[in-house]
């Protein structure tokens, strides 16, 4: 497949303003700027960019708790989400939310979700509207290895099969649910990728930190899903390189070593994608500068709008609920 090089660019972009931006809001959550639970996505930024650069702007996804990566390669605007994370009035959800809300309709992003596998049976619905009203959309649903142990994974598979739903399951697999291991928590002499066969999928597995195997395979599942031949499913092998959430620092809960981390370190998606760039003389020094420095100054101008950003009125604190 032909990769041009406005689209490698756009996938540097995309990765290094994840990472940046998930940097920004460690450090802010440090001094106490971010409020609530914070995932960060850190080492997973391959998978958001390779699937969401496959899709239309009007098609959906849904998102997770670790959610931010999503949201940002989806065309999400990285000061309304920043003000989410630090509770302003000029975030996502008027500061209300946090993380685990962050929404935007009129990108198709369908919101984050701190229900694991929350996102299968809005993203399966979606999917099934898209189909009624003949309106050619596709819908890609992010979702962990721990999720795929929930139930209504089995129940979307099937039916997303037996209509044909132009929906593609995302299976981000980044070794860990929490603080278990995935191979404590997930049988793995079979994929994950094989409970989806057998209700009839195409099922892929990637290398989920090389961004142009993840964009391949979105690829060939968009069009699929667009062809109206159904659903695909594609499990994207990453590693999180930060804690499950914020408050998980260190080695102290004995899931992993230290000795493993930097293992990973190693291939981690966005200096790997940086250095192959580099080496096969597809972009040079100097492009990637000029990207690097726009998206610092986007990062600045979050922070100077959560600095101009209040926080809701008390007034206001029975106003948006909607549960
Ligand atoms: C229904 C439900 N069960 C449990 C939790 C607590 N919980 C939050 S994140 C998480 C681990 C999810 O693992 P995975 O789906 O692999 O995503 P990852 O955190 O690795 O990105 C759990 C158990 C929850 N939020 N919702």
């Amino acid at each position: 497949m032909e990769i041009d090089r406005q689209l490698l660019r756009e996938m540097y972009y995309h990765m290094r303003r994840i990472r940046r931006f998930e940097e920004t809001a460690e450090e802010l959550y440090k001094r106490g700027t971010v409020v609530g639970l914070l995932h960060l996505y850190i080492g997973e930024e391959a998978v958001a960019t390779g699937v969401c650069l496959a899709l239309r702007d009007d098609d959906y996804i849904t998102s997770t708790h670790r959610g931010h990566g999503h949201l940002l390669a989806k065309g999400g605007d990285p000061k309304r989400l920043l003000a989410e994370l630090c509770g302003r009035v000029g975030g996502y959800c008027r500061g209300k939310g946090g993380s685990m809300h962050a929404a935007d309709l009129s990108l198709g992003i369908l919101g984050a979700n701190g229900v694991v596998g929350g996102g299968f049976g809005i993203a399966t619905g979606a999917a099934l509207s898209a189909k009624m009203r003949r309106s050619g959309q596709v819908v890609a649903c992010f979702f962990g290895d721990g999720a795929a142990n929930q139930g209504l994974f089995m129940e979307v598979l099937n039916m997303a099969a037996i209509w044909k739903l132009p929906v593609i399951y995302v299976c981000e697999n980044n070794g860990f649910g929490q603080y278990t291991r995935y191979e404590e928590a997930t049988v793995t002499d079979q994929p994950i990728g094989a409970r989806a066969a057998a209700f009839g999928l195409p099922t892929a597995q990637v290398d989920g930190n090389d961004v142009i195997a993840v964009y391949q395979a979105a690829i060939q599942a968009v069009q699929s899903a667009r062809a109206g031949e159904g659903p695909s499913f594609i499990e994207a092998r990453t590693y999180r390189l930060r804690g499950h959430h914020m408050g998980d620092v260190g080695f102290a809960r004995r899931y992993r070593t230290k000795e493993e981390l930097e293992e990973h370190l190693k291939q981690e998606p966005v200096g790997r994608f940086h250095r192959w760039l580099l080496e096969q003389q597809l972009l040079t020094e100097a492009e990637i500068e000029e990207l690097e420095a726009r998206i610092e100054t986007e990062l600045q101008e979050a922070i100077e709008f959560v600095n101009s950003s209040p926080v809701p009125d008390v007034s206001e604190i029975m106003e948006h609920i909607y549960a």
